[in-house]
């Protein structure tokens, strides 16, 4: 397949000025009326006029009043392209589309009855003949015509302006979007929908109308993402002066959907899991992700749609930077400064899960990419996530004002326009006075730095040094790496754990001397004096996670201990326990592979056990950060520290110290428990999830312990709960125990939520993730009627959570696993490309392991490439795992 390269980049032929588009909203076959006007480019060499379509049938074509010779354009695979166009046209285009048939949700489509459409990146070219790339915007005015009974509802971007009746059982409804936009923010929805509506005034006085539509029956689980709508409105107007655009705005769920969510102008389109919510059907963890996308795909509105990006390169303009402003939307709206950690230490936790493994895989890409096959398979966590720490450390090196001062740079500058990720650096650099050209190799290498701290200190000469030395690894593509710029917050510890003032050579500060600086490293190695150090002190280097990197640091396990104990840094507090548990871990792994019988019978008296005990212990810290500072390392961020993976021996491990905390600290667990009751009614609240996390925790590290007592224990709180997240703690306890009464609960859970959709999708995850379940149980759950790989939500709950989220039984030493997942990576193939080739990802790292089960993937991969009619999505994933 084609490779399409950043440095190809041509502007269009043409620009597009206004769309007209009439549909006739039919399942089988609904017909698009298009008319756009366009006008030549003068800046541009391409002197055809190019049109992108897929999967259309084309019943007519004119120009500019006059049907089109078969000889006055050429259609190739995927395009329409006029030969010698005037400078002005008139296209109008009449193109058929199938909606029922369009399994792969790109494009119009049809779930459960209702039309929706999803057109980012590619899809609006399986509508109609268009110059379908994002630096063509233009104004759209839209007719929707359908059967009254079957689509009462019929939406679409911007206002509505007109509807009523066709007289034959039909009607239409008039939407015209007062805002350019490209193709990708397209949207129309058709069907039996309800919605939730309130009126809401901007902090300008202005009024607006926000909806939230819903199948019927789901009403009552529509008021979170309104609330999260309306919090992420006033925040957008506090942090950045940035007002709604419109005078109504839509948020829709769809059960079948790709990704989770689509920014589209004023008609955002959702997958019900980030918009259904109540305490019966949602965990802390829905409620804070519901927020978290509802904000996502507002802020869009102005990061990605007023500004949207030149070309797909660009991807991590909109999303790294949006990303980032809904990390911090949630921040804020949990307010304390331990909440603020929490939500930085879950971000981390999700980067180094999910991002690192992919920067140090054979997908490894620049967070602006050089090229792609298929753009779809770049919607990556490097583009968000590392995106968004990208764009975090513009804010640590100019601090909150002089973030926000190149963002109304930024908008000055390009309001209405498509432009590239250098346009924001640029923005932030003029903004702030400085010279930000290195931090372009942020944008350029892929892979993770790594930052090697050395330290010295000199007791006569009362200084302390740190020396900071980076370097990248080699990835795809880049044998070699530049110095990145790279700022590390640091802080020093006295003896007693307190801050030291801060005075660093060279550097004169008015007033008292920080605690934390930012020290920019922009060279391959350099150092740092501090003067005036009075102690020996313990470094608490890159303090808030400053920077994506790996921090390579010698501390002694006392060392991490005490910080654990006292760094003022959260962040830095609990990465210490992370250190001290990983360090722990390896070397069980090391002793489980050489043979060695495990023994925990000093585990009270190490470092980690000590830490552990007086973090469970003391009552004063924020329980949300307990649980997590309690939680050891995942199996795949463990997997990334080891040269050779062995999935069997990490799991055994963990699971191994996972029993011994249970029994070392059984009463700590215990009274944790019960402290950490939540009484009364519901409320998903950041202090009240927290307490339940980590009582949650403590029931599972019991569960470890399998005893009758606790069997009950977690029966009782099934029982006993009014609320999702206590539910299915339990049930997932109980599930992964020899609890008599588990396979009871699991039929019982199922029978009481058949009709929820996305509480199935749990039973199903849950049970992928189970520790006895092999790949025989997953066929077994693939033949039960609940169960469809048509349906993205249903084939992540249980295919996607076994392959990635139980690496034990995935990883059979036979190779089943493997098998399994070629299976259905062929099987989705077939139906959504896109979904199948997220499911490809899963052999990544294939090299990594042992070579007997590396041969068997390798099988396995190779079985994949080379089936026939694989989607060039698939292709691109197999074909550069195997390279
Ligand atoms: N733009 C695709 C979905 C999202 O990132 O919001
Ligand atoms: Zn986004």
């Amino acid at each position: 397949p084609l490779t399409i390269y950043r440095k190809d980049y041509t502007p269009p032929g043409f620009w597009v000025e206004t769309v007209e588009m009439g549909f006739d909203l039919d399942p089988e076959a609904t017909h698009v009326a298009t008319r756009m006007t366009l006008k030549r480019n003068p800046a541009s060499q391409n002197k055809s006029l190019l049109l992108y379509g897929e999967a259309l049938r084309l019943v007519q074509l004119r120009m500019n009043g006059k049907a089109l010779t078969k000889r006055a354009y050429t259609l190739g695979p995927g395009t329409l392209e006029i030969n010698n166009p005037p400078d002005h046209v008139t296209l109008e285009i009449e193109t058929v589309t199938h909606p029922n048939l369009n399994t792969s949700l790109m494009g119009l489509y049809v779930s459960d009855g209702n039309f929706f459409t999803q057109c980012e990146a590619e899809g609006f070219r399986k509508i109609t003949y268009f110059p379908d790339r994002p630096d063509v915007m233009a104004k759209y005015k839209v007719m929707l015509r359908a059967d009254k009974e079957k689509y009462p509802v019929l939406l679409s971007n911007g206002n509505l302006i007109e509807e009523g009746d066709l007289g034959d059982g039909r009607h239409y409804a008039v939407w015209e979007d007062p805002f350019k936009k490209p193709s990708y923010l397209f949207a129309l929805v058709a069907g039996k929908l309800v919605c939730q509506e309130e009126k809401y005034t901007l902090h300008s006085g202005r009024e607006v109308l926000l909806q939230v539509w819903v199948e019927e029956g789901n009403l009552d689980k529509t008021q979170h993402a309104m609330d999260s709508l309306k919090r992420s409105i006033r925040w957008d107007e506090e942090r950045f002066g940035l007002e709604l655009d419109l005078d109504r705005f839509m948020i829709v769920a769809v059960g079948d959907f790709n990704m989770g969510a689509m920014e589209n102008k004023g008609l955002n389109i959702f997958n019900t899991k980030y918009v259904l919510a109540n305490p019966r059907i949602a965990t802390d963890t829905d409620y804070a992700n519901i927020e978290s996308v509802v904000g996502h795909e507002y802020f869009h509105n102005w990061t990605g749609n007023r500004v949207t990006c030149r070309d797909w390169f660009q991807l991590s303009l909109k999303e790294g930077l949006t990303v980032f402003r809904d990390q911090e939307f949630s921040a804020d709206m949990i307010g304390t400064d331990s909440a603020r950690a929490v939500k930085r230490i879950e971000d981390v936790r999700v980067l180094r899960q999910a991002q690192f493994p992919e920067d140090a895989g054979p997908m490894a890409h620049p967070v602006r990419p050089d090229s792609y096959v298929e753009i779809n398979n770049f919607y990556t966590v490097t583009v968000y996530e590392k995106g968004a720490e990208v764009v975090r450390m513009y804010q640590t090196l100019f601090g909150r004002d002089g973030f926000r001062k190149g963002m109304d740079l930024y908008f000055q500058r390009h309001d209405g326009c498509a432009v590239e990720c250098d346009d924001f650096r640029r923005a932030m650099a003029d903004a702030n006075g400085r010279d930000l050209s290195q931090f372009e190799l942020w944008y350029c290498q892929s892979g993770t730095p790594h930052l090697k701290v050395d330290t010295h200190y000199d007791e006569v000469a009362k200084t302390y040094a740190i020396t900071l030395t980076q370097s990248c690894p080699a990835t795809p593509g880049q044998a070699q790496k530049q110095p990145y710029h790279i700022p590390v917050a640091v802080g020093l510890l006295d003896g007693s754990g307190r801050d030291l003032p801060l005075h660093l050579g060279g550097v004169e500060i008015d007033g008292p001397a920080p605690t934390t600086m930012v020290l920019e490293l922009t060279q391959q190695r350099q150092s740092f004096e501090f003067r005036n150090v009075p102690v020996h002190p313990v470094p608490s280097i890159l303090r808030g996670f400053s920077a994506p990197v790996v921090l390579e640091i010698d501390y002694s396990d006392a060392e991490l201990a005490f910080l654990m104990a006292h760094d003022s840094d959260p962040f830095n507090r609990w990465e210490a326990g992370q250190r001290l548990a990983m360090r722990r871990l390896l070397a069980l792994a090391d002793a489980v592979q050489k043979d060695h019988a495990l023994s925990d019978s000093e585990l009270q008296e190490t470092a980690l056990g000590k830490a552990y005990h007086k973090i469970l212990s003391d009552r004063m810290l924020d329980p949300a950060f307990c649980e997590l500072a309690l939680t050891l390392p995942s199996e795949t961020v463990v997997a990334e520290q080891v040269d050779v993976v062995d999935p069997h021996a990490i799991h055994a491990v963990r699971q191994f110290m996972r029993r011994s905390l249970a029994a070392a600290m059984r009463v700590e667990w215990e009274v944790a428990y019960q402290a950490n009751r939540t009484p009364g009614s519901y409320s998903p609240d950041a202090a009240a999830a927290g307490k339940r996390a980590l009582k949650n925790l403590a029931l599972s590290y019991l569960m470890e312990l399998d005893e009758p007592q606790m069997h009950l224990l977690a029966q009782g709180q099934y029982d006993q709960a009014n609320n999702m997240t206590d539910r299915i703690a339990a049930l997932s306890a109980l599930v992964n125990s020899s609890a008599a009464g588990r396979d009871e609960a699991l039929a019982r859970f199922y029978a009481e939520f058949e009709q929820e959709a996305l509480v199935i999708d749990k039973w199903f995850a849950l049970q992928a993730m189970a520790r006895t379940t092999d790949v025989a149980k997953v066929r077994d759950l693939m033949a039960h009627t609940a169960f469809t790989l048509k349906n993205p939500n249903r084939a992540r709950s249980l295919i996607f959570s076994f392959c990635n989220g139980n690496p034990a039984q995935f990883h059979a030493v036979d190779g089943s696993g493997y098998e399994f997942w070629a299976d259905q990576v062929i099987a989705l193939n077939a139906i959504n490309p896109q979904v199948a080739a997220r499911l490809a990802r899963s052999l990544d790292r294939w090299r990594k392991y042992a070579p007997a089960l590396q041969e068997k993937m390798q099988a396995a991969l190779k079985r994949v490439a080379a089936t026939k009619s694989l989607s060039k999505d698939v292709l691109e994933v197999v074909t550069k795992s195997l390279a």
